[in-house]
């Protein structure tokens, strides 16, 4: 009986590490997805933009840059599909490379919600990357999944399992 509980306890504290490291990758896993729009990198703020992503704190675990043809920015943005700006909108995605990335933070979508600032730059609150490097609604410069299984549809979207780190 003795023995049983030794084995049982000696099992449990092997075990502990694994748990731990379970429940650290879930509580990890917040994670956002953006781009960098056309309009921004061609303006030159991909550098200013990436280094005031990573100075609020968000750790890059996949980036790369890429170009969306009007097919892959149609369904990327099949959500908008009735709207009035979607043929402006699916235009304007495509118009030009843009940086596709995963994030990670704790309360990481809406955290960058709050960095980026409001979809219209005018009414953007000051210091946020809309409000700094954004000249329309229509063209903001950047993107930001609005929900947590929006961010891991759009992640996977760009990106395999094999290239988030
Ligand atoms: P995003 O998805 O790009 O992060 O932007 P958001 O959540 O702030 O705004 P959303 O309502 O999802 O709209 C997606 C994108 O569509 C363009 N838009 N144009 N002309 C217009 O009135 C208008 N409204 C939205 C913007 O590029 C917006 O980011
Ligand atoms: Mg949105």
């Amino acid at each position: 009986m003795a023995s049983l509980f030794i084995i049982n306890f000696q099992l449990s504290t092997f075990f502990r590490p694994i748990f731990a490291a379970q429940k650290t990758k879930n509580t990890m896993s917040n994670r956002t997805f953006t781009m960098i729009k056309p309009d921004a990198m061609k303006n030159g703020h991909a550098g200013a933009i990436l280094d005031k992503i990573i100075k609020a704190g968000f750790r890059v675990v996949a980036l790369k840059q890429t170009k969306l043809t009007t097919e892959t920015a149609g369904e990327f943005y099949a959500v908008h599909s009735a709207r009035p700006f979607y043929g402006e909108l699916v235009e304007f995605m495509s118009s030009g490379v843009i940086i596709a990335a995963i994030l990670e933070k704790d309360n990481a979508v809406a955290d960058f919600r709050t960095l980026i600032g409001a979809t219209d730059p005018a009414k953007a609150d000051e210091g946020t990357i809309r409000k700094l490097y954004a000249a329309s609604v229509g063209e903001n410069a950047v993107h930001g999944s609005d929900s947590d299984e929006n961010a891991k549809i759009e992640g996977s979207f760009f990106f395999s399992g094999l290239e988030q780190f």
